[in-house]
């Protein structure tokens, strides 16, 4: 199982990296990682199991934060209605998004980060994701609000791309103009 030591954090190069597209069909190799990344956000849910192994707990885990560059990432989120959204993808990508742009009112952290880096985060409102299951059937999902946003998150680390590189430097706690705030 993935734990806090697996996880690579803000300096170590594979995080500015763009991750490799997965070959199809996944490899039982490809198949272990993809698992072990939607077990770590399980595990890092529950609180024994988080207690136990010192896990800080994740919405959402990319291939790239264990140091493995290829294009795969987990998301285990419940959006404010009680739904669950529950993913492990291969080659996840946006196929389409709103214009309208939404932000996480608490900002935004990152497992690979440990430090607070306050600020908000402009993503789209609305993203719909093409992606292959860990069986190797495409899966077509449309997502809004935390999902939307955990999902962007994690896409970004498949980029080499970290959540304080959206972050207005001049002043980080400026209302981004038209979006819409979403609460954890
Ligand atoms: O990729 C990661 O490092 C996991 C991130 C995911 C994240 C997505 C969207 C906004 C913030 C973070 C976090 O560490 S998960 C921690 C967390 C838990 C509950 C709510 C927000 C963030
Ligand atoms: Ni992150």
């Amino acid at each position: 199982m993935i734990t806090m030591e697996d996880i690579i954090r803000e300096g170590h190069p594979s995080l500015r990296k763009a991750a490799a597209e997965v070959a199809m069909p996944p490899s039982e190799e490809d198949k272990e990682i993809l698992g072990s990344l939607l077990e770590y956000v399980k595990n890092s849910q529950d609180p024994e199991t988080a207690q136990k192994y010192g896990l800080r707990t994740g919405i959402g885990l990319a291939a790239p934060q264990i140091d493995v560059l290829k294009r795969m990432l987990a998301v285990h989120v419940t959006d404010l209605k009680g739904n669950l959204y529950s993913y492990a993808l291969f080659n996840p990508k946006i196929v389409s998004h709103s214009v309208e742009k939404a932000y996480l009112t608490s900002g935004e952290g990152c497992l690979s980060v440990d430090r607070h880096v306050p600020g908000y985060v402009p993503r789209y409102a609305r993203i719909t994701v093409k992606g292959i299951d860990i069986e190797g059937n495409p899966v077509k999902v449309r997502l809004k609000g935390m999902p939307a946003i955990v999902f962007q998150h994690e896409l970004d680390h498949l980029n080499g791309i970290m959540f304080y590189d959206h972050i207005d430097a001049e002043n980080p706690m400026a209302p981004i103009p038209d979006a819409t705030p979403v609460d954890r």
